[in-house]
């Protein structure tokens, strides 16, 4: 019987053909992170947030998960234990994999919410100012994700998680952004054995007791057989 938390960030989707953040020609390249990733920059214009949205969820809709997103819907179905996917990644290719227990901390491009009454809703494909909460009729709407200084999703159902993982996978994150790149400090407190998944060391990589290089549909393949097989 093994506990496993995956924390998974834009690195998994990259061969899927969805941009990162941080690498050569990123999205945080041709954008500001405080213009399109911020409540300030959203109140500033909205109209341009919804633009940089609109874009990634129209992407994101053509997208297919690849072979990492498929080998953890695979050891999500046989393993002997719980496996929870914690992603900081707005896209659903975990789902359209066949994950179930996948935790957006972000949010979800699939994902609407209303500034104005906090209704939740499934987000249309394209958004802008002007629309309406569907419940309180407030020209209030936004993308339901989580910018920098707001408080991510699900924080207690995570540290429960990783209180009694006995594995701690990263795979495809920079560990630049926080509380997600404290998360192999937590496990690791609970004796987790961590490991990180990444195309090149990230920030954090120190910070584990096993790292593998390499693209994720490679890495993660290998580590979920090895994992079926132990
Ligand atoms: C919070 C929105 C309080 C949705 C995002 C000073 C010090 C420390 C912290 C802070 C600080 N000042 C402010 C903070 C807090 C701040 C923060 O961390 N800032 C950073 C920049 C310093 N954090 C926050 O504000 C968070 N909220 O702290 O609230 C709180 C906390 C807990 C409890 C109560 C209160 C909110 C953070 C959320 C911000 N929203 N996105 C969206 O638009 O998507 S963040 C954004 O970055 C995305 O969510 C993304 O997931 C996330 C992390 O990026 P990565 O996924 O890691 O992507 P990146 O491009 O960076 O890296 C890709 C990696 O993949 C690379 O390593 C690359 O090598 C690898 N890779 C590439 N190709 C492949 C690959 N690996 C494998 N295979 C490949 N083919």
């Amino acid at each position: 019987m093994t506990n496993i938390v995956v924390l998974t960030g834009a690195g998994i989707s990259a061969e899927s053909g969805l941009g990162t953040f941080r690498d050569e020609g990123g999205l945080w390249a041709r954008h500001r992170i405080e213009d399109v990733a911020t409540p300030e920059g959203f109140a500033r214009d909205p109209e341009l947030v919804h633009r940089f949205y609109n874009a990634r969820r129209e992407q994101a809709a053509k997208a297919t998960p690849n072979a990492a997103h498929l080998a953890l819907a695979e050891l999500e179905k046989r393993l002997s234990g719980d496996l929870l996917i914690v992603t900081q990644n707005v896209d659903s290719l975990h789902e359209k994999a066949g994950s179930t227990a996948v935790l957006h901390m972000h949010g979800k491009l699939a994902g609407a919410l209303c500034g104005a009454c906090d209704h939740r809703w499934d987000a249309p494909l394209l958004m802008q100012p002007t629309d309406l909460c569907p419940a309180c009729h407030a020209p209030a709407t936004r993308p339901d994700v989580v910018w920098f200084g707001e408080i991510p999703y699900g924080m207690a159902t995570i540290a429960e998680a990783l209180s009694k993982a006995d594995v701690f996978v990263s795979i495809g994150t920079s560990g630049e952004v926080y509380p997600a790149a404290n998360f192999v400090a937590e496990a690791d407190h609970f004796g987790a054995h961590t490991i990180e998944l990444n195309l090149e060391p990230s920030t954090g990589a120190s910070r584990f007791a096993e790292c593998r290089f390499g693209p994720a549909t490679e890495v993660v393949p290998a580590w979920v057989r090895e994992e079926l097989e132990r």
